[in-house]
């Protein structure tokens, strides 16, 4: 005979803000994706800089910046922009920056576009962050990942014709990756130099897409098959800069299509067991994280459903109601680990919203963990039917217009 676990009633939004304690400073505490203003300490008359980047942390050249100032904790304010694959773009912006490209960077009355520009002119105010952009130690690393960057998209975002041709594309891949590890076995340390710096920080936003896309579209895990990289991800993920701008593999995989132009998948059986472990769980134990987990990563995902309950139901494709009800079960089931069923035909709509959760825009890596999972549970018990696809071409069911407090 099998027994059937008893589910409990979902408990009300009030029974559920009691049990969020969780809190940041946006402005003075750790790296966060949430602040419009970084003070680090200081006053708003210290900030020269304003730094434009997309609302949803997807473009990498962003997070370039973005973990420059954190590390250098330079105050800076943020304005957020629209990607022309998630919505319009903003006519404001661009007045300001006619072709609509981000990153750019307000210092004094300067506006300056092009990341690599930005770094240097933030150097010239501020100083570099380690050896500087144009040290001779740095400029060949500098080099190593464009390299890097070239070969995974030659096998990533073009479609193989052939066996061979995608062997091939690998290949030259990871013969770039062995160079970008005995880059790093040249110095004692976990990082590219000596120290932490700015060659770490340029090779950060693509490396941490290239685990995640790989993994996922190849079947193929960067952090787990090369040692001196595993131990460079280790040490990136031991600094708070850097959790605060890290995504999951799930953010990745389905933001990097549109901007990418396409990610291509092999037929590597080890590709469709990845793909079924990043879209439907368990997500716990993915190499997209290895530190452990804060005991904060559930009332954080609690706290953040909270805040944005309203939206969150309303775009929502099922009713209003069906949404609220579901969603409390979901986030009942979070907190007490009890099942709690859901209204029947709720599990569209909770598998939407689990699809739709973004890292680190919405929360940590794994608070996300943790709700995706509490979403599925709940999902489970009304049915396996799964939301709608999500877009490869653009994610306007992204788009930051529609989220808008109203
Ligand atoms: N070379 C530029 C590249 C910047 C770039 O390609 N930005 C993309 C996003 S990652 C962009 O702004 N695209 C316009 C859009 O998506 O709205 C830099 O380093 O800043």
């Amino acid at each position: 005979m099998t027994s059937v676990s008893p589910s409990i009633a979902p408990l009300s939004w009030s029974e559920l803000e009691a049990l969020t304690t969780f809190q940041i400073d946006p402005v003075n505490g750790a790296t966060n994706a949430q602040a419009r203003l970084r003070l680090f300490g200081q006053t708003e008359a210290d900030v020269r800089v304003t730094l434009y980047r997309d609302n949803h942390a997807w473009c990498p050249y962003c997070q370039k910046v973005w973990l420059w100032l954190e590390e250098k904790q330079i105050p800076y304010r943020i304005e957020k922009v629209t990607m022309f694959c998630y919505g319009e773009k903003e006519s404001w912006y661009k007045r300001k920056v006619p072709s609509g490209m981000l990153p750019a960077l307000a210092l004094d009355d300067r506006l300056i576009t092009e990341s690599d520009d930005i770094l240097l002119a933030l150097e010239q105010a501020f100083g570099p962050l380690g050896l500087g952009m144009k040290h001779p130690t740095v400029l060949p690393l500098r080099y190593l990942e464009r390299l890097l960057f070239r070969s995974w998209c030659a096998w990533l975002c073009y479609p193989s014709n052939s066996m061979r041709q995608e062997q091939g594309n690998r290949e030259q891949f990871t013969s770039v990756v062995a160079k970008v590890e005995a880059a790093l076995a040249a110095t004692p340390g976990p990082y590219f130099l000596d120290e932490f710096g700015t060659v770490d920080v340029i090779f950060t936003p693509y490396v941490e897409r290239m685990n995640a896309s790989l993994y996922y579209y190849k079947g193929y895990s960067l952090r787990e098959s090369n040692p001196k990289l595993s131990d460079w991800f280790a040490a990136m993920e031991s600094r708070s800069t850097y959790r605060g701008t890290q995504s999951d593999f799930h953010t990745h995989v389905h933001d990097l299509p549109p901007q990418m132009g396409g990610c291509w998948e092999n037929s590597e059986p080890q590709t469709q067991i990845n793909k079924a472990r990043v879209d439907s769980g368990p997500w716990d134990g993915l190499p997209d994280v290895m530190y452990p987990e804060p005991e904060t990563a559930r009332a954080e995902a609690l706290h953040r459903v909270i805040k944005h309950r309203a939206n969150l139901v309303r775009v929502n494709p099922a009713d209003d109601r069906l949404m609220d009800e579901a969603l409390r079960c979901a986030l009942t089931n979070l907190m007490t680990n009890q099942l709690c069923s859901p209204p029947a035909g709720s599990d569209i709509a909770l598998r939407y919203l689990r699809d739709r959760i973004n890292v680190p825009r919405d929360m940590s890596i794994y608070a996300a963990k943790r709700l995706r999972a509490s979403l599925e549970a709940t999902a489970a018990l009304a049915g396996d039917r799964q939301g709608p696809l999500i877009p490869v071409k653009h994610r306007r069911d992204q788009n930051p217009a529609d989220f808008a407090t109203r």
